[in-house]
């Protein structure tokens, strides 16, 4: 059995989302942030050594990354479901989206939110900081416009994986400059299986 350690309000919250879109048994465990620091809490360093939330066991393995997790789910529990068939040109862009969420994306949110703190001893960097959030909000804008999921005509674990991308886009106010990303967003979080798994992992400030 598939056991998801699930930090409240976090990335982890789409494991759970996967988990209910494949309809997949698995246990929660969980684990809540510092009130003050967000940081997770120490009894996640048991699980894993870099103490950070998803991290999931199954059958003695335990994987951390949310892009493996992702991976290695659908693979091992997906029935074929949720991933073009592996080989298939569209198996290299679903697998280039499960890199590029945390490999690329989400490096300038992170930078934002991390400076914003810093007030006006951050002032130098935004101007970069800006200009990577534009192009990269821009490439998946572009990407989405004119289509319902960012591989194929369904659902795959790219859209799933990609998800806080375009939630941590709405948390900064910012989707109203990026339409195609927006309406995805809205089209994810109105399915069955997100709502199903938000009232399993709690409260997520991410979801409208
Ligand atoms: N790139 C990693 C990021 C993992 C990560 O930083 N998770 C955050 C929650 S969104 C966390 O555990 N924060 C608590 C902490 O750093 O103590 C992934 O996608 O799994």
């Amino acid at each position: 059995m598939i056991v998801v350690h699930h930090l409240n309000d976090s990335r982890s919250q789409r494991i759970l989302w996967l988990l209910e879109e494949l309809g997949v048994p698995y246990e929660l465990k969980r684990y809540q942030r510092d009130a003050t620091t967000r940081l997770a809490p120490p009894e996640l360093v048991a699980v894993h050594p870099l103490g950070k939330s998803p991290v999931i066991t199954d059958d003695g393995r335990t994987i951390h990354e949310s892009g493996a997790i992702i991976d290695y789910i659908i693979r091992r529990h997906g029935g074929g479901r949720l991933a073009p068939p592996p080989g298939s040109d569209a198996y290299e862009t679903y697998n280039q989206w499960l890199h590029y969420a945390e490999g690329s994306a989400m490096l300038p949110l992170m930078l934002f939110m991390y400076v914003m703190r810093l007030g006006e001893a951050g002032a130098p960097l935004q101007p970069r900081i800006e200009s990577e959030i534009a192009n990269h909000l821009g490439f998946v804008n572009a990407a989405l416009a004119g289509r319902d999921w960012l591989v194929g005509e369904a659902l795959t674990g790219a859209d799933i994986q990609m998800s806080f991308v375009g939630e941590v886009t709405g948390a900064f106010g910012r989707l109203d400059a990026y339409p195609a990303i927006k309406a995805w967003v809205e089209r994810f979080q109105a399915r069955p299986a997100y709502r199903k798994a938000l009232e399993t992992g709690g409260a997520y400030s991410f979801a409208r």
